[in-house]
């Protein structure tokens, strides 16, 4: 079947995950080739400007974006440590990507103080849709994921976009992990799932 309509869904490449609280593996390498990827995605349109990339190529950025007191963290009886608090530094995408970042392709999730989020399936945007919904829209049959944490919001929301039916492909350059065998395990169920590893 042929690829229509691609996009890219860039999961929690922001800085707590990067060089913040919860620093994981790989991960600055990832935000330099997730950059070399949507270049390679949009080579006739370097001189074009952004908003026409983004016209062909659709990017959607899943953040985590929690109060202040989420039950995820320790503090609380969770087992992180706080981190992509709303309106911190560490909560904001890694700044080589911030161009490419639209408010209506932005998902926020973990927001409900309760309530832990690893799917980016779960995040909305401003208008409170969420990545199906915008991909559904787009008619889009093929999404590329990259991002941090392969092990958990990474691969919960692969699995995610593959029960819903688009064909995943996972960027393998393109990831952040806690785990270097927890990192790999999961990329080997995820493929023995359907999902591609590119
Ligand atoms: C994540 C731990 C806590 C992730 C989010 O993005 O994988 N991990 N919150
Ligand atoms: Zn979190």
């Amino acid at each position: 079947m042929t690829i229509k309509n691609p996009a890219l869904t860039v999961v929690d490449m922001l800085y707590d995950f990067i060089d913040g609280s919860l620093a994981c593996l790989n991960a600055g390498n990832a935000v330099n080739e997730a950059v070399k990827f949507i270049d390679s995605m949009t080579p006739a349109q370097e001189e074009a400007g952004e908003e026409d990339i983004l016209d062909t190529f659709p990017i959607l950025f899943v953040c985590d974006h929690h109060p202040s007191d989420h039950s995820s963290f320790k503090e609380n009886g969770g087992i992180w440590p706080p981190h992509c608090v709303q309106g911190t530094h560490g909560g904001a995408v890694h700044e080589k990507l911030q161009p490419y970042m639209k408010e209506e392709l932005t998902f926020l999730k973990g927001c409900d103080r309760a309530v832990e989020q690893y799917s980016g399936f779960e995040a909305r945007n401003s208008a409170g849709q969420s990545l199906g919904d915008i991909l559904e829209l787009l008619d889009t049959t093929d999404v590329y994921v990259c991002g941090i944490a392969t092990e958990f919001c990474v691969r919960s929301t692969c699995e995610d976009l593959k029960k819903a039916g688009f064909k995943v492909h996972l960027i393998s350059k393109a990831l952040g992990y806690v785990d270097e065998e927890g990192h790999r395990k999961a990329l080997k169920e995820m493929a023995e799932n359907g999902i591609i590893i590119e």
